[in-house]
């Protein structure tokens, strides 16, 4: 295996390379059939022209270690990522090895520090919170180990701190959202927000995003918003709570499919036919939440695709070879709703 400090002599002159080359975005099409989109897989849309070069190396990924930094795996999204990281990374790089942080930022820096003294070459992060991950990002600058990161974003300058970013643009998740919302309910209606873990990007973003579209209507009240931290167990029961502030609420945003699951069981608890009584919309298309929209429980769930494992190999050894890489990697959503979920289901997570 190499020695991280040999990988610092070539990150050294890794520099942020703006390019002229026209934005390149795909249209999505959400109409896609399982025959013309393999949601098995990621697709990936560069939406910047600015990328992070270093000098080739030589290298292939089967010469180095690949470490990564996993915050959780207490969901089904989670597990997914964790496996598709540990698949590709076992199949193509020379070594690979992997940790848990269990919710706990402080123990994500301290994996991360520990990976790093065990000689890991590369480190891809999920990282659990935006901020808070300064102390292990300086670690693996000083012992010259490139940081990418997946699924969340983290506080930094790609280049610097970083090369990359690979996920969904969570704003967007949260304006498709609420448009489906919109279309479905109409333009009036009292909204109960299950926001997930509380200093992530993602929940900040779907939130953002959301209101982006809703505060249009004036009709359209966000009347409650808690954190149900991304998990089933704790959505619903703050959605219990919820509940009995506001009987009459007409619609659940959940930022994650395993908290609308968890307000579905709570509607159904007080009595109430979720998908009738109560819209609910959610973002991830887990195989639960598909499975909840073809019994009418669940209106639609946005994608959020969790299979980070090729295309973090990807770049990795790409990168490895000189090729500029965009500073920011935008994984492409598709949308789940009672048109086609049962199409998919068979390839959801
Ligand atoms: O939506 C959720 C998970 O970071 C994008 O985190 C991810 C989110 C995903 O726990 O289910």
């Amino acid at each position: 295996m190499l020695r991280a400090s040999r990988l610092f002599s070539v990150l050294v002159i890794v520099a942020l390379v703006m390019s002229l080359v026209p934005m390149l975005a795909l249209a999505q099409d959400p109409t896609e059939t399982p025959e013309e989109r393999d949601y098995t897989q990621q697709k990936t849309k560069i939406m910047t022209s600015a990328f992070c070069q270093a000098q080739p190396t030589g290298l292939k990924l089967e010469d180095i270690t690949v470490g990564f930094s996993q915050m959780e795996n207490n969901n089904p999204w989670r597990i997914g990522e964790t496996e598709s990281m540990k698949a590709e990374g076992e199949a193509q790089a020379g070594r690979y090895i992997a940790t848990d942080a269990q919710t706990q930022t402080a123990k994500q820096v301290s994996d991360i520090e520990d990976m790093i003294a065990q000689g890991i070459d590369v480190l891809v992060v999920a990282p659990r919170e935006y901020e808070g991950l300064t102390p292990a990002l300086e670690a693996a600058k000083e012992a010259g180990v490139p940081v990418f990161l997946v699924d969340r974003e983290a506080k930094g300058t790609p280049c610097e701190d970083f090369i990359t970013f690979m996920g969904s643009n969570f704003i967007e998740e949260g304006e498709r959202a609420a448009m489906w919302l919109v279309e479905t309910m109409g333009d009036e209606g009292k909204v109960i927000e299950l926001y997930g873990t509380i200093g992530s990007s993602p929940a900040m973003d779907r939130a953002t995003g959301f209101r982006n579209i809703v505060d249009n209507y004036p009709g359209i009240e966000i009347v409650a918003s808690q954190s149900g931290d991304f998990t089933r167990a704790l959505g619903q029961q703050v959605m219990e709570q919820l509940l009995q502030a506001n009987p009459d609420v007409d619609a659940v945003y959940a930022h994650n499919d395993e908290m609308a699951l968890g307000a579905i069981q709570a509607l159904k608890d007080a009595g109430k036919t979720p998908g009738e009584d109560v819209l609910v919309v959610s973002i991830d298309g887990t195989h639960d939440a598909l499975q909840a929209i073809i019994d009418g429980d669940l209106g639609a769930t946005v994608e959020c695709n969790p299979r980070f494992g090729p295309l973090a190999m990807e770049t990795i050894q790409k990168f490895l070879d000189g090729e500029p890489i965009p500073t920011k990697i935008t994984v492409e959503d598709m949308f789940f709703d009672s048109s086609n979920a049962a199409d998919f289901i068979e390839f959801a997570y």
